[in-house]
């Protein structure tokens, strides 16, 4: 059988869990070939609890790889892009979609901006605008509330009904993305999900499961590696979503009795026997 391959572009944070070292073992543990284009190399992520983090910048190798692929002919089943750290980086991104986008592959761009309302350390209001342009370039985008309000330029709430999900959705989709998908979804403190809109057969999709009152940084990166890897084995918008909630949940739930020590990212590790099973 024809054996499936993703690309994923992203930094890789050495420590920390998440971008590329959260892409890579998920995907791969669906069975899928998984290829990187690591954009920068971090010591650690940027997020709550780290300072004084390294950043190399790897731009300038992005063409070189693209140019060398190219002369491969390499294909892939689809192109997911995460965390990417400068405008220029995003424009690269965008022109390696021109070259390596087809008609039977597809795109996915996790806008990785900021969480809890704030932006991540180092993005200004202009990378956000190069952001919405590239995820108009998109198949599926996959914001959770935070990057939703600074795609949208639009203030950030905590409290929300269906109504206003749909309404956004809708917005998003109108950046130029078929199937924006919303992570993180709660309209109170029992359950937690994701939403999405298939702009082009005009339907949403919503998925719920337990709410569990803890944040941890890189589960946005796990629902996207899930749901990368679920829509490139050809399941449907409902079942992606599905398992990539069911997936986070499981992580986030797996976390719990480990805060003390990992209080910079989740468990995901103790659960991919579980995902293998959830996707076959
Ligand atoms: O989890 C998203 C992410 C990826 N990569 C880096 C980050 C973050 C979020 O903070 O800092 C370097």
């Amino acid at each position: 059988m024809y054996m499936k391959k993703i690309v994923s572009i992203q930094d890789i944070s050495c420590f920390g869990k998440c971008s590329l070292t959260v892409a890579l073992p998920i995907i791969s543990a669906m069975g899928i070939e998984t290829a990187v284009i690591p954009t920068a190399v971090l010591s650690t992520h940027t997020g709550e609890g780290f300072k004084n983090y390294t950043f190399r910048d790897l731009t300038s190798d992005i063409p070189a790889i693209a140019e060398h692929w190219k002369t491969m002919d390499l294909r892939f089943d689809a192109l997911y892009t995460g965390y990417l750290g400068s405008q220029e980086q995003v424009e690269i991104v965008s022109r390696f979609f021109d070259d390596f986008g087809r008609n039977d592959n597809f795109i996915i761009v996790d806008p990785v901006l900021g969480d809890a309302g704030r932006l991540y350390a180092g993005f200004t209001p202009s990378f956000v605008a190069e952001m919405r342009r590239l995820c108009s370039k998109a198949d599926f985008i996959m914001p959770n509330m935070t990057e939703v309000a600074f795609l949208l330029d639009i203030p950030y709430t905590e409290t929300y009904d269906e109504a206003y999900v749909k309404d956004v959705l809708k917005k998003l989709a109108a950046l130029g993305c078929r199937t924006p998908v919303i992570t993180g979804v709660h309209y109170d403190d029992k359950k937690q999900g994701a939403a999405a809109y298939d702009s082009a057969a005009d339907k949403f999709y919503f998925s719920f499961d337990n709410n569990v009152n803890y944040r941890f940084h890189g589960t946005g990166d796990i629902f996207s590696s899930v749901f990368t890897g679920a829509c490139a084995l050809g399941k449907d918008i409902q079942q992606c979503l599905d398992i990539a909630v069911r997936f986070t949940l499981d992580c986030i739930e797996a976390t719990v009795p480990h805060l003390e020590e990992t209080w910079y990212g989740s468990c995901f590790e103790l659960c991919l026997g579980k995902l293998i099973d959830y996707v076959k």
